[in-house]
């Protein structure tokens, strides 16, 4: 019998790795041959960093045919996990350059009900307006933010809400490092890959990214003491991160809030807002930005009068409630021109920039104090508005939140921060039209 060809059984001789992969959960970076896998028999079990309950994390000596690691009981394995923390690893992230986006806001700010809007949109809009496959890189790990985009989109005439993010419990990963137990945020990660047709379709491998993003609690970001620490670093994805989203709420303001009684009936408004079940940050939103402005300094060792070269968004959200007091409101974001013969949509810069500029001045009107120390920490800082719902949520007849249904959500403007950050840092995938 002929021999069978041997296929060369390494993996990373069998895909194009970067040369550097960074973890989406320690932020650790190794080059991508270091990578552990996970082992499939399920006599395996317990890991020194995970716990017994975990199964074994190993090195590969042997491969299949096909380049996938075989475990101690011949068990062809699919997974990998990252050599410094051990938790599962997308195999997007030992292929395609990451980029780390941050949400930082106060509690209750709308951080959850953004994200889990920003990326269902991005689901669709990527694909349709720009060519652009932006999918799970691993749908488990998405699982909670998949959650979320059902909560919001598939609940029909159901009135539902999105929970309060915890400081603790699921969306967390223990990890033993040493004699230390370290609490890890849980990443949601995505690839975002041009399709045949886009533009940059025959470079697919060097404009593609690993999207990394986190939904941290309000409370992480307050400045009070141990809301990050060495065991509990739960924030520090803020020294990776490609670009800031900064989501503030004009409705946690004073005042904001007494001109948006004068146009929106919104609960979260009214004096009664806490026997609604509406929440407020017990601290000011500038003192939240000033102890990020604080974190990114140290972390990235900035001095202080260094400006973060980064962009900083500013998201300015639920603009279904303060939409009436800007001006001239409709603008296209999204414009399309062609180019080479064809047709594309581009992110429209100047119509970007002049809306970014309205919110600006109403934010300075307002709250000079924030707009001061956002444009005194980066050197490019964008003002985006954007409703997460479009609606306001409702309370019942006995004043107790009933929240949304999916029936009446308009979501407006969630996929223009990423959309931005995207074309601002990850050159390629997404166009800019500049005039
Ligand atoms: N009107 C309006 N309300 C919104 C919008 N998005 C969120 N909300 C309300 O804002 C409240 C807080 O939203 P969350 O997304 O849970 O806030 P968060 O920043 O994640 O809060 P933490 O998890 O505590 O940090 C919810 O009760 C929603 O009803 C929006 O676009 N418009
Ligand atoms: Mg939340």
């Amino acid at each position: 019998m002929a021999e069978r060809p041997k296929a060369d059984p390494h993996p990373c001789n069998m895909r194009k790795l970067l040369t550097s992969a960074t973890c989406p959960h320690c932020w650790g970076t190794f080059p991508p041959e270091d990578v552990l896998w996970i082992a499939e028999s399920p006599d395996l079990t317990g890991d020194r960093k995970l716990g017994e309950n975990e199964r074994v994390r190993f090195l590969p000596t042997q491969f299949d045919d096909q380049g996938f690691a075989l475990d101690a009981d011949g068990y062809p394995c699919r997974e990998n996990a990252c050599p410094r923390c051990h938790l599962r690893l997308p195999q997007g992230n030992l292929e395609a350059p990451p980029l780390f986006l941050s949400i930082v806001g106060a509690p209750a700010s709308g951080k959850s009900y953004y994200l889990a809007s920003s990326t269902f949109e991005l689901r669709k809009r990527m694909a349709r307006d720009f060519l652009i496959n932006f999918t799970d890189a691993d749908a488990l790990m998405n699982q909670r933010v998949r959650d979320y985009e059902n909560k919001q989109f598939f609940s029909g005439d159901r009135y539902v809400q999105l929970e309060k993010t915890e400081k603790e419990g699921d969306l967390y990963n223990m990890v033993k490092m040493g004699d230390q137990q370290i609490i890890y945020p849980q990443p949601f990660v995505f690839t975002a890959h041009p399709t045949p047709k886009h533009p940059n379709a025959e470079n697919a491998e060097t404009v593609a990214r690993t999207i990394c993003l986190y939904d941290n609690a309000g409370e992480s970001y307050l400045p009070v003491q141990g809301a990050d620490s060495a065991d509990s670093p739960v924030t520090r994805h803020l020294a990776k991160s490609s670009a800031i989203f900064f989501v503030f709420d004009p409705t946690q303001d004073p005042r904001f809030r007494s001109e948006c009684l004068r146009v929106s009936n919104d609960p979260q408004i009214q004096e009664d807002y806490a026997s609604a079940g509406f929440r407020r940050s017990p601290q000011r939103q500038e003192a939240v930005l000033n102890e990020m402005v604080r974190r990114v300094r140290a972390y990235l060792r900035m001095r202080n009068t260094e400006l973060y070269k980064k962009p900083l968004v500013i998201i300015v959200g639920k603009y279904d409630v303060w939409r009436p007091l800007i001006d001239s409101p409709q603008v296209d974001l999204i414009v399309n021109h062609s180019y080479n013969g064809r047709r594309y949509n581009w992110l429209a810069l100047k119509n970007l920039q002049s809306l970014s500029a309205k919110v600006r001045d109403l934010l300075l009107d307002k709250t000079p104090e924030f707009v001061a120390a956002a444009e005194s920490f980066a050197k490019e800082v964008v003002y985006i508005p954007t409703s997460a719902t479009g609606v306001s949520p409702t309370v019942d007849l006995a004043n107790a939140v009933n929240g949304f249904r999916s029936i009446d959500l308009k979501p407006q403007w969630c996929e223009i921060p990423m959309l931005y950050a995207i074309a601002r840092t990850a050159p390629g995938l997404v166009p800019i039209w500049k005039n």
